[in-house]
């Protein structure tokens, strides 16, 4: 009987995470730790600040925990205010549960790494799963960093730790957390209260993105997936889809054809260039048959339904 421990829990994808473990291995089975409770929860939450070492192993110890998803990190933009603490949170925190880890036997581990490992030198489209990365984020070196350590302690330690690149991941369950893909949640939100859009990106931008219910399944397939499919213990690039702000506009106006979105592009453009546009996952779907499920259609029919429920639910029940 696995016990799960997930840190970072109340973040974007940490809110619905817990929730596909809690239907998947039992309420009482999955610890849900963070910084701050997540909003509504039901199930055991532990206050945890996973830089400290001695909070983490005792909790691992309290619970006997076998598996551990951790998600706390400060992402691309928010990083930039403060690079330094940054860099800490982001390698203090990893360095910590791959330490518990291998310490209190823990049999598998996931550490999610970014896009935001890839920087200029790589090629923008199709970018492969090999290839430069010369990051120019505080929190793309410090997931290009991440990966080089669970490569280690795979080989090293024998530690059964899995990752792969997400793309900017949407959802409208949970609000994302300073990233420089947050405007394609954002625009969704603005469109289904009836309002315009100021997007920070410029209208060309393409960017690699995946709809929330493709990056849960994703993490879960490669969790359950034989140790010996798992040929890269780095990362895996991941794709989903990948879209412009002028395509997600378009896509949106189907819905709301007066819907208008206005360009003020800000320091996020420079990290949007940066990273590549389309993601070459072909070592993911070859080693354990990752297929994403959401076009940018179809996602965009599934955010506006929902979100129209939670803004307006007497008009979606009528
Ligand atoms: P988020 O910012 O929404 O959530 C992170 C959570 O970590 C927050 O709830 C925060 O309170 C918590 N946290 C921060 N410092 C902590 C600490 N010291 N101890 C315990 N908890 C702490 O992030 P997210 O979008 O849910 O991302 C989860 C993981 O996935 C991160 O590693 C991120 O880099 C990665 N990722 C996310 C995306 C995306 O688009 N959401 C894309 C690529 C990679
Ligand atoms: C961000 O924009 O920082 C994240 C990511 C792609 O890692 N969404």
């Amino acid at each position: 009987m696995d016990t799960i421990l997930v840190i970072g829990a109340s973040g974007q994808i940490g809110t619905v995470l817990v929730q596909h473990l809690q239907n998947q291995y039992g309420l009482n089975r999955v610890i849900a730790s963070d910084l701050r409770m997540p909003q509504a929860f039901s199930g055991i939450f532990e206050s945890l600040d996973a830089t400290k070492a001695d909070e983490l192993a005792a909790l691992v110890r309290r619970y006997r925990v076998t598996q551990i998803y951790h998600l706390a990190a400060i992402l691309s933009a928010n990083g930039e205010a403060n690079p330094i603490r940054t860099w800490e949170i982001n390698m203090q925190t990893a360095l910590n549960v791959l330490e518990v880890a291998r310490t209190q036997n823990v049999s598998k581990v996931f550490i999610p790494s970014s896009i935001a490992v890839f920087g200029p030198s790589a090629p923008a489209f199709d970018t492969p799963q090999q290839t430069q990365l010369d990051p120019t984020t505080v929190y793309g070196i410090s997931k290009v960093a991440a990966e080089n350590w669970m490569h280690y302690y795979h080989v090293k330690y024998g530690l059964d730790v899995r990752s792969l690149r997400y793309p900017g991941v949407i959802s409208y369950q949970s609000q994302p957390g300073g990233g420089t893909t947050d405007y394609a949640v954002a625009i969704y939100h603005q469109a289904v209260q009836g309002q315009d859009f100021t997007c920070f990106l410029s209208e060309n931008t393409r960017l690699p993105m995946i709809y929330m219910d493709d990056a849960i399944r994703a993490t879960l397939e490669l969790m359950e997936a034989e140790s010996s499919r798992i040929r890269v213990r780095t990362a895996y690039n991941l794709a989903g889809l990948s879209f412009t702000p002028a395509e997600i506009t378009a896509a949106i106006q189907k819905f709301f054809p007066n819907f208008r979105t206005q360009y003020a592009p800000d320091f996020r453009q420079q990290i949007a260039d940066s990273w590549p546009k389309t993601i070459d996952d072909q070592a993911a779907r070859n080693d354990w048959e990752w297929a994403p499920a959401f076009d940018l259609s179809r996602m965009t029919e599934e955010m506006i339904h929902h979100l129209s429920e939670y803004y307006q639910p007497s008009l979606t029940q009528a």
